[in-house]
C-alpha cells in the first residue's frame, strides 16, 4: 500500500488537529494524532473498553472534481470504522497498520462532509495482539492482556484526505543488487503504459525504462549503508494520468553461517528494543520525539533498533531510511504465550496453541497482519529483517503447526529478507520447537534480573551456557534481542543492588562480557531505549523502568557506559 504523497498528480490534505471525541455519553475535544488515554483526567476514559468515536467536518478541495478522493487512516488502535456522513466506507482490524477508502461517490469537491472514525480498543483471542475482556466484581468491563506495555488506543497516527487520478499507480516493489541493478514492478489500477526513472539525491536521472516490470541499472551506484542512508527516487509515471515517487536505497541483506551481512559485509547490531511511548501522547506519533530519539541513538552509538512490539509509524521507517539506521521490523504478535503475564512467567494455565485458545482464527489474523506489514514496509532499505512474533510459546506443543505456515507466508511475501522471532527465556535450545524454521535467532534473556536477581556472577554462567547451547545446536546468527534491568534514576549503591543505576550498568556489562566470547552473537539490543508505560503491576513503578533513557529521554548512568562500548564496536565485533 503506497504512502500518500503529494506528486504532480496527487494532492494531500492532512487532517490532524483537534477533533470531537465521543466516549459513552460524553463528547470532548481530542488531539489527533495521540492515544486518547492520557489526555483526560477522567479515569473512566483512560480505562474505557470498547468503541469511541472521533468526528469532525472535512471540506474536499474544490479543485478535486475530476479526481478520486481517498481517505486514509495511518492507524486506528485496534479496530476502526470510517463513516462519511452516515455511510460506512471502511473497516479495519489491527491497530498498527494503515487502511483507506475511496470515498469519491460519497463526497463533492468544494463541499463539506462529516467524517466519523469509530475506534475499538478491545483485544480478544483472535486479535493481534491478543487479550481478554473480563467483568470486574463491580460490573465494569476490563481489558486484560499478556504484553508488557499499556494498551493505548485511539488515532495515534495521522489521518489524510488525498486525491489520485482514476487510472493510477496502485503499488510499487523495488529489489536491488550491489552492482546497481534495480528490479522494479508496478501495479496499476488498470492496464496502462508505465515509464520509470531513477533520480539520484541531486534529482539527476541516472536510469530509465518503459514497462510495468523490469530491471534498471544505476552506474557508479552509491549504496545505502548503515550510518549513511543514501536514497534514490523511483519516479513512476502513467502517461497523462499519474505520477508517484518512491524512495529506495540500493543494498543487500544476507545470512550466511553465523553471520549477518549488509552489502556483503558482516554487520553487528547495536541498539535497542524501542516503544512508541511518550508522556501525554501515549503512542501518538510525534516528529519532535522522532528527531530527538534518533539524535540520542546516534549519540549513544546505536546503529539499529527493533520495532518492538508492533509496526511503527511509517515516518519512523522513512527517517531510519534517510539516516542509515537498521531496523528489525516486528509484527504486533506479542503475547501468544499463556505462560507469560505482563513480562513475568508462570506455568501456562491452558495450552497456548489450541482451538480454544490461539488457533486457526488467530493464525488467520496473524497472516493478514503479515500481509499488510510486508505490503507497507517492503521498500524501506532500513528494514533488514522481519520479526514475526515476540516471545510466543515456542516451547509448547502446537507452536510448530501454528508458525510453519506463517514463516512460509513471510518468505513468499518477501524472499529478500531474513525472518526471525524473539524467543522467550523458557524456550531453550532443548525445548524450542520452531527455531530451525528461521534465519536468525533472536533471544530475550534476563539473567541477573528475573533469574539470578542481583547475582551477576551466576547470571554470567547461565547466560553463557544458554547462548552456547543455541550456537552449537543451530549454527545460526544470534541477536540478543532483549536484555535489561530496571533502574530508578537517582537510586545508587556501591553493591549489586537491583533498581540502582549502577546495577543496570553492571548488568549490561556482565552480558557484554559473554556476548564478546561467543562468535555467533551478531548483535545486542538492550531492553529498552526509554522507560515506558505499562498496565499497573507490583513489578512496575509507573511503568517499565528498563530504559537506558528515562521516559522524558534523560540518560541514566548506563547510557554513558553503552556509549563508550558502542563507539568502540562501530558495527563490527
Ligand atoms: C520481555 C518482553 C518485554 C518486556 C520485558 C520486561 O521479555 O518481551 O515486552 O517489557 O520482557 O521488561 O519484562
Amino acid at each position: 500500500m503506497l504512502k500518500p504523497r503529494s506528486t504532480p498528480t496527487r494532492e494531500l490534505v492532512n487532517l490532524d488537529g483537534i477533533w470531537r471525541f465521543t466516549v459513552g455519553e460524553q463528547t470532548l475535544d481530542v488531539a489527533v494524532p495521540a492515544s486518547y488515554n492520557d489526555l483526560f483526567t477522567d479515569s473512566a476514559i483512560r480505562d474505557h473498553v470498547g468503541w469511541v468515536r472521533y468526528h469532525r467536518q472535512v471540506r474536499v478541495p474544490r479543485g478535486w472534481a475530476d479526481e478520486r478522493v481517498v481517505l486514509r487512516v495511518d492507524a486506528a488502535t485496534h479496530e476502526g470504522k470510517v463513516y462519511v456522513d452516515d455511510v460506512l466506507v471502511a473497516e479495519h482490524a489491527g491497530g498498527y497498520l494503515p487502511f483507506e477508502a475511496d470515498i469519491t461517490e460519497h463526497v463533492r469537491a468544494g463541499e463539506e462532509f462529516r467524517l466519523t472514525i469509530g475506534v475499538n480498543n478491545e483485544l480478544t483471542d483472535t486479535t493481534i495482539p491478543p487479550g481478554t475482556v473480563i467483568t470486574t466484581p463491580d460490573g465494569r468491563r476490563q481489558q486484560q492482556y499478556l504484553h508488557d506495555f499499556y494498551n493505548y488506543a485511539g488515532l495515534a497516527r495521522s489521518v489524510w484526505l488525498y486525491s489520485r487520478p482514476a487510472v493510477h499507480i496502485e503499488d510499487i516493489t523495488i529489489v536491488t543488487e550491489l552492482d546497481g541493478t534495480v528490479h522494479y514492478s508496478v501495479e496499476t489500477s488498470e492496464p496502462a503504459p508505465v515509464r520509470v526513472r531513477v533520480l539520484d539525491a541531486s534529482g539527476t536521472c541516472v536510469a530509465e525504462a518503459d514497462g510495468a516490470h523490469g530491471d534498471l541499472r544505476v552506474e557508479d551506484v552509491i549504496l545505502w549503508r548503515p550510518g549513511a542512508g543514501y536514497l534514490y527516487d523511483l519516479e513512476v509515471e502513467i502517461a497523462d494520468t499519474d505520477v508517484y515517487v518512491q524512495p529506495f536505497g540500493v543494498r543487500t541483506v544476507e545470512v550466511r553461517g553465523t553471520e549477518f551481512f549488509v552489502n556483503g559485509e558482516p554487520f553487528y547490531f547495536t541498539g535497542f528494543g524501542k516503544h512508541e511511548d511518550t508522556p501525554v501522547r501515549g503512542k501518538g506519533h510525534d516528529p519532535a520525539y522522532l528527531v530527538h530519539d534518533f539524535q540520542l541513538m546516534r549519540w549513544i552509538g546505536a546503529n539499529s533498533f527493533r520495532t518492538s512490539h508492533y509496526p511503527y509509524a511509517e515516518e519512523v521507517l522513512e527517517f531510519a531510511d534517510r539516516h542509515g539506521i537498521v531496523v528489525i521490523d516486528e509484527t504486533a504478535a506479542v503475547g501468544l504465550n499463556l505462560a507469560v503475564a505482563s513480562g513475568l512467567m508462570g506455568a501456562p494455565p491452558r495450552p497456548t496453541f489450541s482451538p480454544e485458545t490461539f488457533g486457526e482464527a488467530t493464525r488467520e489474523a496473524h497472516a493478514r497482519h503479515l500481509r499488510e506489514l510486508v505490503a507497507r514496509d517492503k521498500n524501506h532499505p532500513s528494514v533488514v529483517m522481519w520479526c514475526i512474533a515476540n516471545e510466543p510459546a515456542s516451547n509448547e506443543e502446537g507452536a510448530r503447526d501454528y508458525f510453519e505456515p506463517l514463516v512460509e507466508l513471510t518468505r513468499k511475501l518477501d524472499p529478500t529478507r531474513p525472518v526471525t522471532y524473539a524467543a522467550v527465556i523458557f524456550a531453550t535450545h532443548e525445548n524450542d520447537r520452531i527455531a530451525d524454521l528461521f534465519d536468525v535467532l533472536c533471544l530475550n534473556r534476563y539473567y541477573g534480573w528475573y533469574v539470578a536477581t542481583g547475582d551477576l556472577a551466576t547470571a554470567r554462567v547461565y547466560l553463557e551456557g544458554d547462548l552456547r547451547g543455541w550456537a552449537e545446536k543451530y549454527g545460526k546468527p544470534i541477536i540478543m534481542s532483549e536484555y535489561g534491568a530496571d533502574s530508578m534514576p537517582g537510586q545508587h549503591s556501591v553493591w549489586d543492588i537491583p533498581w540502582t543505576e549502577e546495577y543496570q550498568l553492571s548488568y549490561l556489562e556482565a552480558n557484554h562480557r559473554i556476548f564478546d566470547r561467543i562468535d555467533a552473537v551478531v548483535g545486542e539490543h538492550v531492553w529498552n531505549f526509554a522507560d515506558f508505560q505499562t498496565a499497573p503491576g507490583i513489578h512496575r513503578v509507573d511503568g517499565n523502568k528498563k530504559g537506558v533513557f528515562t521516559r522524558d529521554r534523560r540518560p541514566k548512568a548506563a547510557a554513558h557506559a553503552l556509549r563508550a562500548r558502542w563507539a568502540g564496536l562501530d558495527g563490527r565485533k
